[in-house]
């Protein structure tokens, strides 16, 4: 293989590296539907789930009734290695059970599966007659890899209850690594480099050959 190819392999083989990388990303994110899949528990170790690069979703519904029937919804998520998450939407539609002007569904963002415990990483209470989105962790985001409680901790309403439905969007994204872009200038600053201590190499070969 003589220089020029071997350089052109090199460079490749950093392009077959890029290339790898971009198809980490189109992994299929979570996607978990209470409908289809059961209704998510409230012991421990809760149902956990492992996300991938895009938005992963977890749908379902709860309810609260003063009556004292209710309906929690706890799950663990894990963040792989190499990823981050980066943004959690909580988003909503609530009917109120008459005589209801306030509902209320507090939910703890925290490390491992487990019981959360105090400090948290964030909290929310999610007003259920107030918007209906809303980016209840940001106070804990981005978070890296690791395992993290999503915990459905108190659920309240000033009259009979209330229903939800609900769906979770947690964004996760790659570890801040260099760009595509960035691979292929390192790659040809590297077979630049490469080639000029062959060349540097062959100048000495003929300098001493020129003195024998
Ligand atoms: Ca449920
Ligand atoms: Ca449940």
């Amino acid at each position: 293989m003589n220089l020029a190819s071997r350089v052109l392999a090199y460079v490749g083989s950093i392009l077959i590296g890029v290339s790898l990388f971009a198809g980490r990303a189109q992994a299929a994110p979570l996607t978990y539907d209470e409908a289809l899949s059961g209704d998510l528990g409230n012991a421990f170790p809760a149902s956990e789930f492992t996300l991938d690069i895009g938005d992963n979703t977890v749908a379902g519904s709860t309810f609260y009734r003063s009556s004292g029937d209710f309906d929690f919804d706890t799950f663990a998520i894990v963040i792989p290695v190499g990823t981050r998450l980066t943004d959690v939407v909580f988003s909503f539609q609530a009917t109120l059970l008459p005589g209801t002007a306030v509902g209320a569904s507090e939910y703890i963002l925290d490390e491992g599966n487990a019981d959360v415990t105090f400090p948290y990483l964030a909290a929310y209470d999610v007003i259920l007659t107030g918007p209906t989105a809303v980016h209840p962790f940001d106070g804990g985001l981005p978070v890296g890899s690791g395992t993290f409680v999503v915990q459905h901790y108190s659920l309240g309403a000033s009259g009979n209850g209330f229903d939800a439905d609900y769906d979770w969007t947690f964004t996760v994204e790659p570890e801040a690594i260099p760009e595509p872009a960035s691979f292929v200038l390192i790659g040809v600053g590297l077979a630049g480099a490469w080639v000029r201590r062959r060349r540097q190499a062959a100048g000495l070969i003929a300098a001493r050959s020129s003195r024998h």
